[in-house]
């Protein structure tokens, strides 16, 4: 599985090329309409064709990258069928039964993919590259087989350093200038919906907690009963 990482796909220099120059893009436009007819402006409509930069953050915006910082681009599963078609995943819940999906059948691989998002996590809290560089369009692949799981960072194309003046937190909201990319957005969602997959009961129900968290934590004393007793 890929996940690409991030609550923006393009790089601040790409935006203000497009205001520059604004090439229109048919095939974009056209990807476009086969998702909502109804998404282009009358303008668009009538050129057939969208700007890039417009396309990118309609697409942030259809699917979770601009709420969650991360969205599933593509996953191949064990009996050899593959998918891209997560355009619109956009929710928590349609994330987690697309995650339930992928890992059906190699329960190992949930803990194992937890432990990987941490320990990515803390490598990159200590990182000097992490703070100085920001990651557009960079992904996390996700393989597992009946043995073994793990996690890599790939695809660095637009990855560039932060301006001298500059340092990113990666965890904060982006306006054009500061160059955050709200990569840790994107892992710490990530972390959180494994770690509620992890909390599936048997029954593929999610264990709830309604006392300290919205259902994330692993504090089973906390656990709603409700499920059991219907
Ligand atoms: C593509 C996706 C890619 C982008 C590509 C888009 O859209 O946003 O990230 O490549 O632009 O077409 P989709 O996933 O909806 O098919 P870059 O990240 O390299 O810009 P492109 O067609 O100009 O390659």
């Amino acid at each position: 599985m890929d996940c690409k990482i991030g609550v923006r796909t393009y790089l601040e220099e790409e935006l203000a090329k497009a205001k520059e120059k604004t090439k229109l893009r048919k095939d974009m436009y056209e990807k476009m309409i086969q998702i909502d007819p109804k998404a282009p402006t009358e303008e668009e409509h009538r050129s057939k064709g969208v700007t890039k930069p417009r396309y990118m953050i309609w697409r942030e915006t259809i699917s979770s990258t601009a709420t969650l910082g991360f969205r599933i681009d593509g996953v191949k599963k064990a009996d050899g069928t593959s998918s891209k078609d997560f355009k619109t995943t956009k929710t928590r819940e349609q994330i987690l039964e697309e995650f339930g999906e992928f890992t059906k059948g190699f329960p190992n691989s949930v803990p194992r993919y937890l432990e990987r998002l941490k320990s990515i996590r803390e490598t990159l809290m200590d990182s000097h590259f992490f703070k100085t560089h920001e990651l557009i369009g960079s992904s996390l692949l996700f393989v597992h087989d009946k043995r073994r799981a793990s996690i890599w960072m790939i695809d660095f194309a637009k990855t560039v350093p932060v301006p001298e003046n500059l340092s990113i937190d990666h965890n904060s909201m982006w306006i054009v200038g500061n160059h955050e990319d709200g990569y840790l957005i994107g892992l710490n969602n990530l972390i959180s919906i494994f770690e509620s997959l992890l909390n599936k009961d048997d029954n593929g129900n999610i264990d709830k907690c309604d006392k300290c968290c919205s259902g994330v934590c692993s504090n089973k004393s906390n656990v709603r009963q409700d499920s059991l007793e219907t």
